[in-house]
Formats: structure tokens, sequence, C-alpha cells
């Protein structure tokens, strides 16, 4: 049993030491856009790309973006790890400097379409996933507008062979505009981020674009949206109020945030929460898992991240590191918001 004392706390993920099955086992290419200079950083080490024209560097929503206000794109060279046929996942946000209808946001598409890979575009304010394997081209896109304001920051994802496209970590409904869903192509394009030269251009900033070989579940794209939303809105969390016995989700995300900061310690101003080594015998705890305890109510930390050395990670793991942790603790976050808060309103 633990309790220390301190004021503000810095989170820095990167040092928090979580390793745990990870959507981002998955990750073909993640780029952070934290770059300077023309290179655009691949977190995978596999697909660092270039970036060309009137591109920049902009303010994102988890540290920088590249930003496309003036126009100019980025490329990553042609790769297998890209070359996704079966399944696959692109989230990315997007932050708009101007409405034009069609707007390019990532793809493997060819100068002449046929056999372009995959695309996600926008067009008249809707999300477009496009792929050309023969000679037309299939094309979902979200039956409404969803990318309607300009200087605002939406977080996109498509989920393929579902077909499914989320705004802010929600499905949302789409139709096939033309065409229908089938095997993708694989092809020897390079892929780019923005439109590329024989495409529209993007206006705007992007970050954190993902792209997986699987196809992430609802739960997953979510987790993605609040982990972003919450680095974005706390990264620098002062935690001196006392929480309530109701939780809110931001409360459950400090506590978590600060159990995995550090390790098998809780560190809170003004607080008299415990971390229990043990767990009474009581309610539908499972040995391992971690909870703090105010004397009346639990809170659900995560099983297995209490105490002991991180374990070793291997190479290539590190530069995704923080996003491990950042998902991890959204698992966590909604671990008790499913489980412990429906235990305690029985
Ligand atoms: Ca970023
Ligand atoms: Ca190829």
């Amino acid at each position: 049993m633990l309790v220390i004392i301190a004021a503000t706390v810095i989170l820095t993920f990167a040092d928090c030491g979580i390793a745990r099955a990870s959507i981002y086992d998955d990750v073909a290419a993640y780029w952070k856009f934290d770059d300077s200079g023309n290179t655009v950083t691949d977190e995978t080490g596999t697909n660092t790309a270039t970036k060309y024209g009137n591109a920049s560097w902009g303010t994102g929503v988890i540290g920088g973006a590249i930003d496309y206000s003036s126009g100019g794109y980025a490329v990553a060279s042609d790769d297998n790890s890209l070359d996704i046929t079966s399944a696959l996942t692109i989230t990315a946000w997007i932050n708009l400097t101007t409405a034009a209808t069609d707007q390019e946001i990532v793809g493997k598409v060819n100068s002449n379409a046929s056999g372009s890979c995959y695309e996600i575009r926008l067009h008249a304010g809707r999300i477009r996933f496009l792929s050309q394997p023969g000679s037309t081209w299939n094309t979902y896109q979200t039956t409404d507008p969803v990318i309607t304001n300009t200087g605002t920051w939406y977080h996109i994802a498509m989920a393929y062979p579902s077909t499914t496209i989320y705004i802010n970590g929600s499905a949302v409904d789409g139709y096939w505009a033309s065409g229908g869903e089938s095997t993708l192509q694989s092809n020897n394009t390079p892929l780019h981020i923005g439109g590329t030269f024989y495409l529209t251009p993007f206006y705007g900033l992007i970050d954190e674009l993902a792209i997986y070989d699987r196809m992430l579940d609802a739960y997953e794209i979510d987790a993605i949206y609040d982990s972003s939303v919450e680095a974005f809105e706390s990264i620098t969390a002062g935690v001196n109020e006392t929480f309530g016995l109701s939780y809110s989700t931001d409360e459950i995300n400090q506590l978590s945030q600060l159990y995995a900061e550090q390790g098998s310690r809780i560190t809170i101003d003004g607080m008299n929460w415990r971390y229990l080594d043990t767990l009474p015998d009581e309610g539908n705890h499972e040995i391992g898992d971690s909870y703090v305890y105010n004397g009346t109510n639990y809170i659900y930390l995560g099983s297995g991240l209490e105490g002991g050395a991180a374990p070793e990670l291997p190479k290539g793991a590190i530069p995704v590191l923080s996003l491990l942790c950042i998902i991890g603790l959204v698992v966590l976050e909604r671990k008790v918001s499913r489980s412990e808060r429906e235990e305690r309103n029985e």
C-alpha cells in the first residue's frame, strides 16, 4: 500500500512502461507528423515519407501535424507493407482550411486510376473510400456530409472489409455510390498523403495518420479517438481535486494515467486514495488486477500493470510505445466504465 503526495503531474507516456496486446500490433505505418525538414517519419521505420511543395508543419492534435494549407503533399515509396488487400484500417485527424469539394487525404492511387489499391478522400463534405482493382471505381461514401466545418479537428477512420466509416469514434451511415465491396489490389504506386501531383490537393492539417493491415473494430477505433482527445486536452494534468463517487471519464483517465506514470504508485495531491497490493475478498475482482480504493469505492486500473520492471520490448516497438500507453489507458478506462460502474449501479 502506497500513498504518495505530489502536486502537478506531467504525463510522459513514453516512459510509462505498459506493454500489452495492442491495436498497434498490426500497424503497417504510423505518421505522427511531429517532424521537421522534409522527412515524414513512420514510427514503424518502414514507410518514412518525404514532403513536397508547399507542405509545412503545424500544430496537431498530438504534437505536430503536416500542414497543407497552401497545398503540397507527402509521398512514401511503394512497399509491400502498404499493399494491403484483405483487411485494412485507416485512421487520421484532419482539419480543413478550405471546404473545397474534392480533397485527397491518403491513398495508393495510380495516375491512370486503374489498379489503385485504396484511397480516402473528401467529396462535398462526405468521406469516401475508393478502390479500383479493375477498370472501374468502387466508391463507398458517407450518406451525409460529415466534414462540414473548417478550422475543426475531425477524427476519421475507415475499416475494411466491413467497409465502415467512423467520425470522432462513432460509425456513420454510408453506401456504395459506385461498384461495391471487392478484394483490394496491390500495386507499385507510392503512397501519398494529401493530393499528390496528379490528384486534387488537401487544404488543411493532417495528424496521427495510421494504416493497419487489420480491420479494427468499433471499440478499438473509439479508443484511438478517445486517447487522442485525452492527450490533446490533458497531456499536462494537474490533479488536485477530490474525485466524486460517480467517477467521470476524466477522473478515471487521470487516475489511470497517474497509475501508469508512477508504475505501482498513485501520485495524487490532496486525495485519500490508496493502492491495494491485496484486494479485499469482495466483488468480482481477479488476482493481479489493480485498484485504487478510497475506503468505500474501488477504481479498476487494469491487470498486470502493478509493480515490476517494464517487460522488454522488441526492437522497433519503442517508437510506438507512447501510443501503446495511451491506448492501454483507454482500455482501462473502458473497463471501469463498463464493469465497475455497472457493478456500483446494481
Ligand atoms: Ca502529431
Ligand atoms: Ca507494391
